[in-house]
């Protein structure tokens, strides 16, 4: 499978974020994307490309101009007038109650300001590279959209930093630009047909979802932890369905604590049914590995192999699969789970063999779930 790689993403290295109420070592680091390329790299069986650049139009296609022009000078003007603080990050936030009953307000010209009006929540913040690397994880998602239209069945992008909560007016989740939604808008208008997305990501897709929740042409489906008791928390629950035209085109599936490969196999399953009876030959899909039973900041119970079948029933649909990086925080066995992931995709077999690189305990653990599975 070819995959579309750029060493941009290490631009963006955000030394922390705060977590409810904590400052703790940012979750979302380049190791991440690393550990994916170098355990692709050592299965031989994947291509590796730079990306294309596609400009600013796919991306304002789906998000504010404004939030465009707030991330490419946002960094600079922090520098020369803010307080030397090593990163943005908002100590107020543009709540839509703080101003209930009085319209609309008029973006603040202070720095801080500027970050509360633009950013949702305390996990996202700026640095010098964060612009850099997020406008190329965009091109990194729209090479592999282009590969997919001259003929691959499926390719792989490795984005970093991730997307999917991103929404069209606000950056926020460890995202800036929605990958995902930039690469199906641009899909649904060059192939002239609709597109499904397929959000695997341990956490609602809330930027994804809302940027086409009146849309009929592109059908959201999401299988994540229960925003009643996860974040995103305002967004994701099962009887949002979508508006207008888009009525009945988001479809989410919230699933409890624990949830297991077999409980998680049977959410995949409703959700490919109805991309099966959605129209069009093409399928996004937001790849986040953050629902793995080691994951740091999730609680579901999934697998390596589950990754695996997961890729093959996707790949099943018969779809076009444009697959994106999202999440996915358990650095030492991301690589080899979105490996197989990609694996299952293709028809080859899980292989578990190269486990031995993670060293004995890792392999142990992965083992041992195998196991427990009988497989
Ligand atoms: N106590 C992605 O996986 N912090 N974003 C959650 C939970 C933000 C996750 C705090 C998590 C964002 C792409
Ligand atoms: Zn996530």
């Amino acid at each position: 499978m070819r995959v579309v790689y750029t060493a941009d993403h290490l631009l963006h290295d955000p030394p922390s974020e705060v977590t409810g109420g904590q400052s703790i070592p940012a979750y979302e680091v380049p190791g991440r994307a690393e550990s994916i390329r170098t355990a692709l790299d050592a299965d031989g069986g994947f291509a590796f490309e730079g990306l294309t650049e596609h400009g600013a139009e796919p991306i304002t296609a789906v998000h504010d101009a404004r939030l465009l022009a707030y991330l490419e000078r946002a960094w600079r003007e922090w520098r020369e007038r803010g307080t030397g603080a090593p990163f943005i990050m908002p100590d107020a936030f543009l709540h839509a109650r703080l101003r209930e009953g009085m319209g609309d307000v008029r973006e603040p010209d202070s720095p801080c300001g500027q970050a509360g009006y633009w950013c949702f929540d305390t996990a996202t913040p700026i640095v010098a590279g964060t612009y850099r690397a997020a406008r190329s994880a965009v091109d990194v998602a729209l090479t592999t959209a282009d590969l997919v239209l001259a003929g691959e069945r499926a390719a792989y992008g490795l984005c970093r930093p991730p997307g999917h909560h991103a929404a069209r007016a606000m950056l926020g989740g460890y995202c800036y630009f929605n990958n995902a939604a930039i690469v199906a808008q641009s899909l649904a208008a060059r192939a002239r047909e609709p597109v499904a997305i397929l959000d695997v990501d341990y956490h609602h897709g809330n930027g994804t979802q809302q940027i086409f929740y009146d849309r009929g042409d592109v059908l959201y489906c999401s299988i994540h932890a229960d925003p009643a008791r996860t974040y995103p928390y305002y967004a994701g629950h099962a009887d949002e369905t979508g508006t207008g035209a888009g009525a009945g085109a988001t479809f989410n599936q919230p699933m409890p604590a624990g949830t297991t490969d077999e409980q998680y196999l049977v959410a995949l399953d409703r959700a490919l049914e109805r991309i099966a009876g959605f129209g069009g030959s093409l399928l996004v899909v937001s790849l986040g590995i953050d629902t793995y039973g080691h994951d740091p900041i999730g609680d579901f119970a999934l697998s390596m192999p589950v990754y695996h079948e997961a890729g093959r029933r996707v790949a099943a649909t018969g779809r076009r699969l444009v697959v994106l990086q999202e999440g996915g925080y358990f650095v030492p066995h991301l690589g080899q789970n979105v490996r197989q992931w990609l694996r299952g995709a293709e028809g080859r077999p899980l292989d578990l063999a190269a486990q031995t690189v993670m060293g004995p305990s890792a392999a142990s653990r992965a083992g041992r779930s195998t196991s427990r599975r009988g497989r």
